[in-house]
């Protein structure tokens, strides 16, 4: 995010669980500040010091455990990188349950704290499912082993649906088990140009009425965050007669057991939307080889660095109801423009993109430089709209250190002081990860 800098003066890489626990014990006993870091890839600043926090890495616990074929249970170290877990299940037939753009950097451990929540959550849930138990470093030193690789385990409260998403505020993630899914015996993909907005939801009606189990994600791109993907080289672009006069996008993806199947499903939902009257889609472009396939996604996955390649991005990762999308977009741009900061590109572009199934919105305001006067325009503008709609100021990414402020627009009073109550509770003396999730 080039947006988030501490003066950190150490880096700590421990090789197991042992070694944190005793640099934590060590950082507890002397009242040291410790920044939990993974692959770094977080857009809110949750894993950056904000002051001279000692940062622990957990880049060099990369084992893999154990893995049950039968079962698909993984237990993994924490700094074991996205994509090296899919690599190792390939040949076992499974997946890793969670895919993000960052996957070739993004660790599991840091996935696990921010509840990362990514492209296929709309077909294999949230981390809160998949995640059958995590092995956590307690603020005081203590080793909680809850790595249980049990599919049902009702026995009290489930603790570890407490580290899931507390970005390393209540401890350090350095185990994860996790069930993985069985791989898809085929995919595919198709991205559809749609001549209005409007049409989003009633698409989305349908794709799920026809592709039923099949569907694994349903994705959407507005034009202006599109042409910025092609403007910087990510992925194919569609032919320019394919996309003319097309106001935004949809990538649908389909993961199934039969190739043939599949296509009979995609291709009859294709020639039905193109017949319907009148057309829900412009036109759709089938991926027609692993190479196209690929190449659709990658639109879709490098839009966040065709936003920092075009200028310093203004994140709003919000869940907010699908027929509002387009009007949180617009009302922001507007909003931007009649207090004049759209002249003389201060504020480049306001474009949206983001995860329909899932009701989550990506919107970026992409500007030249990071200002007061921005911020200031967009917040709490921006939070109070989410508000309105009853929405979440952050669906997916966390809390980090960029919304401590704005929590109380999405959690009460009563909420914010229970989760008070749980950090005194494991970190008494403040020491993990300080000033991410809550307010110093
Ligand atoms: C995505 O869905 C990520 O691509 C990043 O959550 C979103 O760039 C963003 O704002
Ligand atoms: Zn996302």
């Amino acid at each position: 995010m080039n947006k988030y800098h501490g003066r950190s003066t150490t880096v700590l890489r421990p090789r197991n669980t042992k070694e944190v626990s005793e640099i934590v014990k060590h950082c507890n006993e002397r009242r040291i500040g410790i920044v939990p870091q993974g692959g770094n890839t977080g857009l809110v600043g949750g894993s950056v010091p904000i002051k001279d926090e000692l940062v622990i890495s957990l880049g060099n616990m990369t084992n893999i455990r154990s893995f049950d074929d039968a079962s698909g249970i993984l237990v993994a170290d924490a700094g074991c990188i996205l994509q090296s877990l899919s690599d190792y299940l390939a040949p076992h037939d499974h997946i890793v349950p969670l895919d993000l753009g960052a996957k070739g950097s993004c660790q599991i451990g840091g996935n696990v704290s921010t509840n990362a929540g990514g492209l296929r959550l709309l077909r294999y849930g949230s981390l809160h499912g998949s995640v059958l138990g995590l092995e956590v470093v307690l603020p005081d030193g203590t080793i909680l082993d809850q790595l249980t690789t049990l599919r049902k385990d009702n026995t009290g409260y489930d603790l570890k649906q407490l580290f899931i998403g507390a970005e390393g505020t209540l401890g350090i993630v350095t185990g994860v088990s996790i069930l993985a899914a069985s791989a898809p015996q085929a995919s595919n993909n198709v991205m559809l140009a749609l001549p209005t907005f409007d049409n989003v939801l009633p698409l989305y009606r349908e794709v799920k009425r026809q592709l039923s189990e099949i569907l694994s994600a349903f994705e959407f791109i507005d034009r202006r965050a599109y042409d910025l993907a092609v403007k910087h080289g990510q992925g194919r672009a569609l032919n320019e007669s394919d996309v003319e006069g097309a106001e935004c996008f949809v990538l649908v993806e389909t993961s199934g057991s039969k190739r043939e199947h599949d296509e009979e499903k995609l291709n009859t939902l294709l020639e039905n939307l193109m017949e319907a009257e009148p057309s829900l889609i412009n036109t759709g472009v089938l991926a027609s080889s692993p190479a196209q396939f690929a190449s659709l996604w990658a639109i879709r996955e490098g839009l966040t660095e065709s936003m920092s390649k075009e200028g310093k991005a203004y994140k709003y990762d919000i869940s907010v109801p699908l027929h509002k999308f387009k009007e949180v977009i617009d009302t922001t741009r507007d909003h931007l423009q009649s207090k004049g900061l759209m002249r003389d590109d201060a504020v480049k572009h306001v474009v949206g993109y983001g995860h329909v199934g899932d009701g989550n919105l990506h919107l970026n305001v992409v500007a030249d430089a990071y200002t007061p006067e921005i911020e200031s325009a967009l917040e709490p503008f921006v939070y109070e709209l989410v508000a309105k709609y009853k929405g979440s100021i952050s669906a997916e990414h966390g809390i980090g250190v960029m919304k401590t402020h704005a929590l109380p627009y999405s959690k009460n009073a009563v909420s914010i002081e229970v989760m008070k109550r749980i950090k005194h509770l494991f970190d008494p003396n403040g020491i993990m990860n300080p000033g991410k999730v809550l307010e110093l």
